[in-house]
């Protein structure tokens, strides 16, 4: 039985299903854990939702800030942006499934693999977070998707502010901010202010802002971190980091990485080229 960690699809099923057979994935007895952002961008959304929706038990997905976009849609809470490819899912005739299989999926999971935990999020984590805490929020938020009002969760989901966790945070406050971290987050402050502003490469972070992960006070910092989102940052190999987003729908690689031990396959995609 392996595990392999794999980074953002958006949508290149093509390269999805190139990667399987590059592992070698046995749907019996390997798993995959994938970072979320299954879907938009990429050409072929429908196809990769229902791969990934298909493979049961053997998937472990996140949601990612795609995946959440695709449900406000779905919601009638938003609008299509132009870059959008995402309207193939919501005319499909099994939409439906689709949709409530993905409203489903968490926005954390943890696992001690070989002994060591690993903690699977699409973008990050607060530094003021535990692994504990963070898990409790991921679950809160998890708790409003799957409640019979979540449309207007997405009413409500949508906006930088507060910009900062609390734990006297309530209501949609309390959820937004949990959703901005663990889908959205590349910099914040040694306090957990974030920049929600900025998708340049680590190097380049706002003043005064890191890094999520390079903040020395982190309390996360014990357990592997698997992540994806920020496809500046391309693949990222630390010793309890491991960051997935390589950029395939921008024209990158798609990654796939063997816990523990870390052996990495990559696909080029050069198919994919940004839009316009
Ligand atoms: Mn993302």
């Amino acid at each position: 039985m392996a595990i392999y960690a794999i980074g953002d699809i958006q949508g290149c099923a093509g390269a999805f299903g190139q990667l399987l057979k590059e592992i070698q994935f046995k749907p019996g007895s390997d798993r995959l854990w994938l970072v979320g952002d299954l879907v938009n961008r990429g050409p072929a959304s429908l196809d990769t939702l229902r791969q990934v929706r298909d493979l049961g038990d053997a998937a472990t997905t996140v949601l990612g800030n795609h995946d959440l976009h695709l449900l406000a849609l779905a919601a009638g809470a938003r609008k299509p942006g132009k870059h959008d490819t995402l309207d193939e899912i919501l005319d499909a005739p099994d939409a439906t499934e689709l949709l409530d299989w993905l409203r489903q999926r968490p926005l954390a999971h943890h696992e001690v693999v070989a002994g060591q935990p690993h903690l699977l999020v699409h973008a990050g984590l607060l530094p003021i977070w535990s692994v504990q805490e963070a898990l409790v929020h991921a679950d809160e938020v998890a708790s409003a998707l799957r409640a019979h009002d979540w449309r207007s969760f997405f009413l409500h989901m949508y906006g930088d502010e507060p910009s900062a966790w609390s734990d006297e945070l309530g209501g949609y406050e309390r959820l937004r901010v949990a959703v901005n971290a663990l889908t959205r987050l590349r910099f914040c402050d040694a306090s957990g202010v974030m920049d929600l502003k900025s998708k340049e490469g680590a190097g380049a972070a706002p003043p005064g802002f890191q890094a999520w992960f390079d903040i020395a006070s982190r309390r996360s910092a014990d357990t592997t971190v698997v992540f994806g989102h920020w496809s500046t940052l391309g693949l990222l190999l630390r010793q309890k980091l491991i960051g997935l987003d390589s950029g395939c729908v921008w024209g990158g690689a798609l990654t796939a990485v063997r816990l523990p031990d870390r052996q990495t396959v990559q696909v080029a995609c050069p198919q994919y080229q940004r839009p316009g």
